[in-house]
């Protein structure tokens, strides 16, 4: 099979790039995973160690690749897939897969924006509401038998009516700044450029916004552009009153220095879905009552879950019948 030149990423493929064989790779929702499996014999991308072996007898029938923002596909393996045409993502974050080496080879690329828009702006809140009122830490000590022993809990913080500052205002940091205008809260956000006609504040430093606010929620998408965008400086600016909360991802944070400052009280406390190293959180954070923690639940309700994996598969048969995308990526 010929491998198509550059493109523009939603650009119409060859049909020889549409002929071959579909590739999950990584483990995807259970479902998803049969239906690739079933009907459209796809081919599973093995462990390292047996990887080679695959490649050399696979590789060159591989047209579309299925993963996720868990796994991706880097450059090494758009390089080992001559004729890969797509690289169809469940998840809106694609941040693993190598976008750059794909556009340069003409391989297009697609996620499933708006799906899962209102669930991850409504676990943003939840994680809101939950570190200010210490909703987590209240269940384990009623559980735990000290209201009885103890008495009373602490006093916590009140969410109506506090200062938000939004890292990444685009569909899911707008959901969420919808949301917390109903409770009264004021809204400024920080963004590479402001947003025309946006009724919000714009910061143009993440520190500048994290100095001027009482909670910081990170909604950027992750990748390397992003990269410890909170980091030591922004978290100091937030200050021992403030919060941090991330449904993004992990590496927009600067973990450690997160960690420290919720042991030593130089943050008031957080609320986050996403770290570092899934499913790997640091033992320290892991016995802080001040951070409430989740493992990577943004989308995952029936109903969110049920349309993500519709439109993967809506991309990945676009993509098969001619070659364009529904919703392809664009940088
Ligand atoms: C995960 C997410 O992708 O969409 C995203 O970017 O982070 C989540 O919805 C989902 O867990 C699939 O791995």
């Amino acid at each position: 099979m010929a491998t198509v030149g550059a493109t523009e990423s939603s650009a119409v493929q060859s049909d020889s790039n549409r002929t071959g064989r579909v590739l999950r790779v990584g483990p995807l929702k259970p479902s998803l995973m049969d239906t690739l499996a079933g009907d459209y014999d796809a081919l599973v991308l093995p462990d390292v160690a047996e990887r080679d072996e695959f490649l050399a007898r696979h590789g060159e029938s591989i047209t579309a690749a299925v993963t996720s923002g868990r796994t991706g596909v880097d450059a090494t393996l758009i390089e080992q897939l001559p004729n890969l045409g797509a690289i169809v993502h469940f998840g809106v974050g694609y941040d693993t897969t190598d976008v750059d080496a794909a556009s340069a080879r003409g391989v297009v690329v697609s996620n499933t924006p708006d799906v899962l828009t209102d669930c991850v702006a409504d676990l943003a809140v939840g994680l809101v509401i939950d570190a200010l009122r210490q909703v987590s830490f209240n269940d384990r000590y009623v559980r735990a038998g000290r209201w009885v022993a103890e008495g009373n809990s602490p006093l916590t913080s009140q969410v109506t009516g506090k200062r938000v500052g939004i890292i990444g205002l685009g569909r899911i940091g707008s959901a969420i700044a919808d949301r917390l205008t109903g409770f009264r809260c004021s809204i400024g956000y920080h963004n590479r450029n402001e947003i025309a006609d946006s009724p919000y504040t714009y910061s143009p430093t993440a520190a500048g916004l994290a100095g001027s606010v009482d909670i910081l929620i990170v909604a950027a998408s992750g990748g390397s552009g992003t990269k410890h965008l909170v980091d030591s400086d922004v978290l100091d600016a937030l200050g021992p009153q403030g919060y941090l909360v991330n449904v993004a991802r992990g590496s927009v944070v600067d973990q450690d220095a997160l960690v420290e400052r919720l042991a030593d009280g130089r943050l008031a406390g957080a609320g986050l879905d996403v770290f570092a190293d899934e499913p790997d959180v640091p033992e320290k954070l892991l016995g802080l009552d001040n951070a409430v923690l989740l493992p990577h639940v943004g989308s995952g309700t029936v109903e969110t879950r049920a349309a993500m994996e519709a439109l993967t598969l809506q991309n990945l048969d676009q993509f098969l019948a001619d070659g364009t995308l529904t919703t392809p990526v664009t940088r």
